[in-house]
């Protein structure tokens, strides 16, 4: 025992049987894609479908089983395709429908699924329901979204703020009534307590499952249930109703995974979401360990100083919330959040060496793992030095009001070069040619100048990467169930420095300690973790046998062993 050991009261937990039904996506492990910056195919600078089609060897090299592709749908790209004008196309930038199962066909040969994302919260606002609805209210598809009569000073109805900044209603001066977004004003929120609005989206739904496709992975999906007059948005009082009925009417007979983006999910409602006998989701996603980390005022634009006790404290907890019933998602990143070894790891000095950290920490863990675009070679975020170089309309929004507020325009950059979405948004970082390899011709947004050295090229000739330390992590969950079903236990909580746990099942155990630092630490090793067994991963030398003793761990070492009972 030493000063950090303060969980004797959580006696070691007893390891108890798997779930009951076991699923095939606990075993796989999700990539996900953004289609306009992953490969470029014909030279415009946006990345699209026949390009994801190209990479199909690479990602199966890697071992992933599931594409979760963000929106490849007709759509102004007012938000990057989170705006759809059309469910049952493609946008002719990405492809064609054509292309698009050709994709859906070659990635099943190669034994990968693709998950689509279902944006149903809102539309964009050249959808032809929307066009149909502005015209006013005697439209049939008037009640397809949030209408309201301004405020009696003629204002917005209420205070509902837009996640980009700004109220969330819009006057539209056609009819004199304000509409909901809570994104964009060129997002409409769909009007979900309209059932012939579900109707329309469960039949786009099952057209889409017909076409082959291994699941949704769905956008901010905790909205639908919102009560707009009580200015309740999140997790309200219909949402697990609209989802079993969602689930019902489509998706619940076939064998899909299904993943809702939650942004309000606690431990308690993920239950609600992902429990066994409930009928709704595969797993959410939930984002504590992400906006524990934002400042109480600014938000992400002021991130708080790293903190791996917090950090540590959030995943455990979820780790034990759904430890018996429930699925957790795993991620470090997504299309949204700064790179994960910017965030977590030190790209300076120990760029391999932490990310390969992270990646250990996060994948044996028990969940299905999600691999954003670029992480498994250590992409980085973008040290852009103007706001012109940034594309997203949520960097552009923001840097707009709060310059207006009196925010230095460098100050706000600084927050962004740690926050914007555009970080993941780079394009991927193929080999050391031109654009690094993503485009033959003018990328839509700057390639990340450190290509010539972070590329999947070099990445996957080198024995040590990145990339193969991913590709390792992921083929051990196809041959190791202790990390898929193994009992999870947390040790050191209080420690500032390392990450130590356990997993175990019948008479597997597996114990992984990490350092979070740039330094040596030493560690006194409960003696409850003495073990000795095969070293199943590490990012330094192989070591298969702890000694209940101090041992030094070095920078950002991480290491997980094995131990195998009789
Ligand atoms: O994101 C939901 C969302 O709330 C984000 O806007 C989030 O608050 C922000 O990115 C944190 O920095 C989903 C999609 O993932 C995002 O890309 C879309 O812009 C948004 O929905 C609207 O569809
Ligand atoms: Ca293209």
């Amino acid at each position: 025992m030493d000063q950090f050991q303060d969980q004797s009261a959580a006696a070691i937990r007893q390891p108890q049987a798997p779930p009951v039904v076991r699923k095939w996506w606990h075993t796989a492990t999700v990539y996900q894609i953004y289609p306009r910056s992953f490969c470029d195919s014909n030279g415009d600078g946006i990345g699209d479908i026949p390009g994801v089609t190209s990479k199909l060897d690479y990602l199966k090299s890697l071992g992933i089983d599931v594409i979760w592709l963000s929106p490849i749908y007709k759509s102004p790209m007012d938000d990057n395709g989170y705006d759809i004008s059309d469910y049952r196309d493609i946008a002719p930038e990405f492809g064609t429908l054509a292309d698009f199962d050709h994709l859906v066909a070659k990635a099943r040969k190669h034994g990968i699924g693709i998950v689509l994302d279902l944006v149903v919260n809102h539309t964009s606002d050249e959808h032809p329901w929307f066009v149909e609805s502005r015209k006013g209210p005697g439209n049939p598809f008037r009640d397809f979204y949030i209408w309201r009569k301004p405020a009696e000073d003629g204002g917005p109805p209420n205070g509902l703020m837009s996640s980009f900044g700004g109220p969330a209603w819009t006057l539209d001066s056609e009819t004199g009534e304000y509409y909901l977004h809570m994104f964009s004003r060129r997002q409409p929120d769909l009007n979900w307590e309209n059932p012939e609005v579900r109707r329309e989206i469960y039949r786009m739904m099952n057209w889409w499952l017909e076409r082959d496709i291994a699941g949704f992975r769905m956008d901010v999906i905790d909205y639908i249930g919102k009560q707009v007059d009580q200015e309740l948005v999140k997790d309200g009082p219909r949402l697990h109703e609209y989802l079993q009925e969602m689930n019902r009417e489509t998706f619940g007979s076939r064998n899909i995974l299904t993943v809702g983006e939650c942004w309000s999910a606690t431990p308690g409602s993920a239950l609600l979401y992902s429990g066994r006998d409930r009928n709704e989701l595969s797993m959410v996603f939930q984002f504590e360990h992400v906006t524990q980390q934002w400042d109480e005022v600014y938000g992400k634009w002021r991130p708080k100083p790293f903190d791996l006790v917090t950090l540590k404290s959030v995943l455990s907890k979820w780790q034990y919330a759904l430890s018996d019933d429930g699925w957790n998602s795993l991620f470090w990143g997504n299309h949204d959040l700064p790179r994960a070894v910017s965030r977590y790891g030190d790209v300076t000095g120990y760029h391999a060496e932490s990310a390969k950290m992270l990646a250990t920490v996060l994948h044996l863990m028990k969940g299905t793992p999600f691999v954003y675009q670029g992480e498994e070679i250590g992409m980085t975020n973008v040290p852009f030095t103007t706001i012109e170089q940034y594309r997203d309309i949520e960097t552009i929004n923001m840097h707009r009001l709060h310059v207006e507020a009196g925010l230095s325009p460098e100050d706000f950059i600084r927050g962004a070069n740690e926050s914007a979405r555009d970080n993941a948004r780079t394009p991927m970082q193929w080999s050391a040619a031109l654009h690094g390899g993503f485009t033959k011709g003018v990328p839509w947004i700057e390639v990340n100048a450190n290509y010539a050295t972070i590329n999947a090229e070099a990445a996957m000739t080198d024995e040590s990467s990145i990339w193969n330390h991913y590709r390792k992590l992921i083929a051990f969950r196809k041959t190791h169930p202790v990390i898929v079903y193994g009992l999870y236990q947390s040790w050191l909580d209080q420690h500032p420095d390392v990450f130590v746990y356990t997993r175990t099942l019948d008479k597997d155990r597996l114990v992984v300690i990490a350092n979070f630092t740039p330094r040596e630490v030493p560690l006194t090793v409960p003696c409850e973790l003495a073990v000795s067994g095969k070293c199943l991963i590490s990012n330094y030398e192989p070591i298969d046998a702890l000694p209940g003793e101090n041992i030094d761990l070095k920078p950002y070492e991480a290491f997980a062993i094995l131990s195998q009972g009789p």
